[in-house]
């Protein structure tokens, strides 16, 4: 059975463990405990070197960066479809997912450092803004970045969406992405898998620790 290393509070391993669950691909789950140190011991490294989750085993083949799991599992288990096969709607799924990776990601962890008058803050508020203007521009008026069907786009851009917003970015200026995350909210496998409030505590603890330690 394919092997999914993880940790429940990591959000690029969340990426894979909703397209795992939203696919319904048995796995077995294994959780590393990153607080622990555990990504560095021998063990992991052999499969990560970098020391990141997620990494799968599927069948003795390893897989490691969160993007290509997703582009293995669509093409391994192509059922139910997380990419769309309008080639303008594949380009939305790819600009979002990059969008993503380069731009919002690098924002996450000014949001939990640094102080409310802080500069650093002010600007990583004001290329998050640019994020979310160009998702409601891209989304327009259909449910999903996927078209009428949830897509990995949605997949990688939600789960850095949701987590802004619950480190207390506001998303009342873009209603259209906000309506978006409540849909997301809405199907079960993200009840299961979105971190709560205590969660997020020990989340921005632990990003605290990290930063302060290098
Ligand atoms: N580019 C990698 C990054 C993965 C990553 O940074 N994972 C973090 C958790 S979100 C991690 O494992 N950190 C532990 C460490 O670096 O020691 C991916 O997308 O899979």
């Amino acid at each position: 059975m394919l092997q999914f290393y993880y940790h429940p509070l990591s959000p690029l391993a969340r990426r894979v463990w909703i397209a795992l669950l939203e696919k319904e691909i048995p796995f077995e789950p294994v959780v590393v405990n990153l607080k622990d140190g555990e990504q560095f011991k021998p063990e992991f490294l052999q499969l990560n070197p970098f020391h990141h989750v997620p990494v799968i085993v599927d069948n003795n083949f390893r897989v490691l960066e969160s993007l290509a799991i997703l582009d293995y599992l669509e093409h391994k288990y192509p059922e139910p479809a997380l990419l769309p096969k309008n080639t303008q709607r594949l380009a939305i799924v790819r600009m979002v997912e990059m969008v993503t990776t380069n731009e919002l990601g690098s924002q996450v962890i000014p949001l939990i450092v640094e102080k409310p008058d802080s500069p650093k803050l002010k600007r990583a508020k004001r290329k998050l803004e640019r994020v979310l203007n160009l998702f409601a521009e891209l989304l327009a008026d259909e449910p999903y970045f996927g078209g009428n069907r949830l897509s990995l786009g949605d997949i990688v851009a939600a789960n850095g969406v949701i987590l802004i917003s619950k480190l207390g970015y506001e998303l009342d200026t873009t209603p259209r992405i906000k309506a978006w995350c409540d849909r997301l909210m809405q199907r079960q496998v993200w009840q299961k898998t979105q971190p709560n409030a205590e969660q997020i505590e020990i989340f921005k603890q632990t990003v605290t620790n990290l930063v302060r330690n290098t």
